[in-house]
């Protein structure tokens, strides 16, 4: 008898795991099997009273049990077709997302080698070359800028030497009436979308006025705190949705700036609202000492954009074929209307984190220099030469350009009247603060006395 029950039970547990149609045909053959199977096996008993009394308990039993479990099955079943929830048997994976079906491997177009890889995003020769160029700029930018640090002339800079593809290529596919929003590293984007070389130099230099761009209205400033620029590019986004503009909005951070409780309000605004905005996450592996590992357990930074309604990209940052593809279409679906896209640039900060950090002190030597293997110029240039539209004159033709440009950008810095010191109490408060006012009643007397236009780089002693 037990084993006819425990032999029921694992029938009925059998038609559990089917569905509706499947069960109530198996459940109607384990019906009649199992009945017939019970009474040849009573049959098989001797005493005819022992026979009779297990036919009824047999039967009962199997009415009660099969039946009653049937009906639950069949019910749930049915409230399973309505509601479109399966009956989940125990351990039934297709109720969780796993981190695994995250695993992605960038998008590339060019290898490392500068082998192609994937099909090449249509850009005339001319395009190629210019795209190259800005990439030669902002790498003489950078070392210009470390230099000028190193010698007291500019303030803290964060170098950008690694990530030019990541930037060069995003920025390119810009139209001129989108918005950049920028992070503090975006050096190369913003020199791409044209922003005076001279005004990035004020800006670190410590010198606000070098964000006063009359040239391009579409670049906001560059933003030190972290990941709050997210939020700006969201709302400047859903201010194009409400006017009806066919415009789109980059907006970039870092790794670290995915851990910010602004990076996810901003995602989830954009995807609610369907903002036509591309986040654009420069995975650098670090956020100053803090690994990519320990900034989040995710598998990718790309998947994050699903938890808030749209689709994720990862691309290989190194490679400026790939991140224009992957940009210029995010940035087209935008602009018609197909909402936000995050795209995960797998990059290097070359570099240490600002001029203020020592990276040696937490990442190895080893792990730069495969980084420096991967180096996007490089890349490109080979891919050019391959083309044969480059060659040797041509470099050295651009160095010498870059280079001039650098230096006249570097002189009309210098040359720049001091800002005015009291420029420090004039964009906060529309009415200051009566501390506010004591201090800047003290600094305008301070500066009368002496007469001294360099005055605030005396009081401060020079760049650190
Ligand atoms: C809100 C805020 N918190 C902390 C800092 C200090 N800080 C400056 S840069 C940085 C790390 C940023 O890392 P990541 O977002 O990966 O950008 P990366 O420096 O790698 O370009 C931190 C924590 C800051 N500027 N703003
Ligand atoms: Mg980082």
């Amino acid at each position: 008898m037990a084993k006819l029950y425990h032999r029921l039970i694992r029938r009925v547990k059998h038609i559990r795991k089917k569905g509706v149609q499947v069960g109530k045909k198996l459940l109607r053959r384990s019906l009649t099997q199992n009945v017939t199977a019970s009474q040849k096996s009573i049959s098989r008993k001797k005493n005819p009273l022992e026979l009779n009394k297990m036919k009824k308990v047999t039967s009962k039993k199997i009415s009660k049990d099969t039946l009653g479990s049937a009906r639950r099955i069949m019910g749930a079943a049915k409230r399973t077709k309505k509601n479109k929830v399966r009956v989940s048997a125990k351990n039934d994976k297709r109720y969780e997302i796993s981190q695994e079906q995250f695993s992605l491997t960038p998008f590339q177009i060019l290898r490392e080698d500068g082998k192609v890889v994937g099909k090449v995003p249509s850009l005339s020769s001319q395009q190629l070359k210019e795209i190259y160029g800005f990439m030669v700029l902002a790498r003489i930018f950078d070392d210009a800028a470390l230099k000028l640090q190193r010698q007291g002339r500019l303030g803290t800079y964060g170098s950008v030497r690694g990530q030019e593809a990541s930037q060069v290529g995003s920025a390119y596919c810009l139209n001129k009436e989108d918005w950049l929003v920028p992070s503090f590293r975006e050096n190369a984007s913003c020199i791409t979308r044209g922003m005076p070389m001279k005004c990035l130099f004020q800006y670190w230099g410590g010198d606000e006025r070098g964000h006063a761009q009359r040239e391009s209205m579409t670049t906001l400033p560059l933003s030190i705190p972290i990941a709050t620029q997210l939020i700006h590019g969201v709302g400047l986004a859903m201010a194009i949705n409400y006017r009806d503009e066919k415009k789109a909005v980059l907006a970039c951070a870092g790794d670290g700036g995915t851990s910010e409780g602004d990076f996810h309000e901003a995602l989830n605004f954009a995807g609610v609202f369907k903002a036509p905005v591309v986040f654009l996450i420069q995975n650098n592996q670090w956020a100053i000492s803090v690994p990519r590992k320990k900034q989040t357990a995710s598998h990718t930074l790309a998947q994050k954009a699903l938890a808030y309604g749209f689709n994720g990209v990862q691309v290989d940052g190194n490679d400026i074929l790939a991140v224009y593809s992957v940009v210029s279409q995010a940035l087209e679906k935008a602009r018609n209307g197909g909402g936000p896209t995050l795209i995960e640039c797998v990059t290097y900060r070359i570099g240490d984190h600002t001029t203020a950090d020592d990276a040696k002190r937490y990442r190895t030597q080893t792990e730069i220099d495969a980084w420096i293997k991967k180096d996007p110029i490089e890349r490109l240039k080979k891919y050019l030469l391959a083309k044969k539209i480059w060659d040797a004159k041509q470099e050295a033709a651009l160095l010498e350009e870059m280079s001039a440009k650098v230096s006249a950008a570097v002189k009309a810095y210098e040359e720049e009247p001091p800002a005015d010191p009291k420029d420090v109490f004039a964009y906060t408060y529309a009415t200051m603060t009566p501390q506010l006012l004591e201090q800047y009643q003290s600094l305008v007397g301070y500066v009368e006395q002496k007469k001294d236009s360099n005055i605030l780089e005396k009081i401060e002693g020079g760049f650190p």
